[in-house]
């Protein structure tokens, strides 16, 4: 029996969700972008609801991408959009350190609902002015917790690679549960067997 499993991307303005999910979904992305008013810079576009993305695994089984508006007044949709999730991709432009504090704060606020786990990907890594991964790392407070990939959400390979490192972040927790036998694992055992993150590359 095929399963549906819940992957929310979320970041800060600008920091490259919808063009993630753009990248890698099968069907024309579902998004409710917005022209921007005053936000400065040469976008005339952002994300006001949400974006939707979908990806079929060749067994049927699928994946759901929802990203969530980067800007703080929408940022009521962040928990709507995260009920019933697997995990999460935090995407921060590494280039642009003045976007930490609010990357810090959308991971703050994830965190106070969500104990699932999650992977930061660090888009435009490829421009001078992006810090080394440990400086990003050290400012959110993820060491030990979470993975920091480069991840330039414009190309396939690195939005696959940080969702197959996702889900296998995802697949040790299920190991964990089921380790420790008094808790109760009925739903994520039972989802372990489709989220292998092989069936994604
Ligand atoms: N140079 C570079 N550009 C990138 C990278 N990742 C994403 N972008 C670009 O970043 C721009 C903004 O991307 P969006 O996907 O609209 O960002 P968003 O996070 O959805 O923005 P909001 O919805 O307004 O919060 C697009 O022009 C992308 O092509 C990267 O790694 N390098
Ligand atoms: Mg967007």
């Amino acid at each position: 029996m095929a399963g549906v499993f819940k992957i929310v991307v979320t970041g800060p303005y600008n920091s490259g969700k919808t063009t993630f999910i753009s990248t890698i979904s099968e069907i024309d992305v579902v998004s409710t972008e917005r022209k921007t008013r005053g936000l400065g810079g040469s976008r005339d576009k952002t994300t006001v609801a949400m974006d939707f993305g979908k990806i079929t695994l060749p067994d049927d089984n699928i994946i759901h991408l929802y990203g969530t508006p980067g800007q703080e007044r929408f940022s009521f949709m962040w928990e709507i959009l995260s009920e019933g999730m697997l995990g999460f991709v935090l995407l921060v432009d590494g280039s642009d350190p003045s976007k930490f504090v609010e990357a810090k704060r959308i991971l703050d606020r994830f965190r106070s609902f969500s104990q699932e786990p999650f992977i930061v990907g660090m888009t435009r890594a490829e421009l001078p002015t992006c810090v080394p991964e440990r400086e990003l790392s050290s400012f959110l407070g993820t060491q030990g917790e979470a993975r920091i990939i480069k991840c330039d959400a414009r190309k396939i390979f690195d939005v696959k690679r940080t969702l197959v490192e996702l889900l296998e972040m995802v697949l040790a927790k299920i190991d964990r549960m089921e380790g420790a036998s008094a808790v109760d694992v009925s739903s994520a055992g039972s989802s372990k067997e489709f989220i292998s993150p092989g069936r994604l590359s």
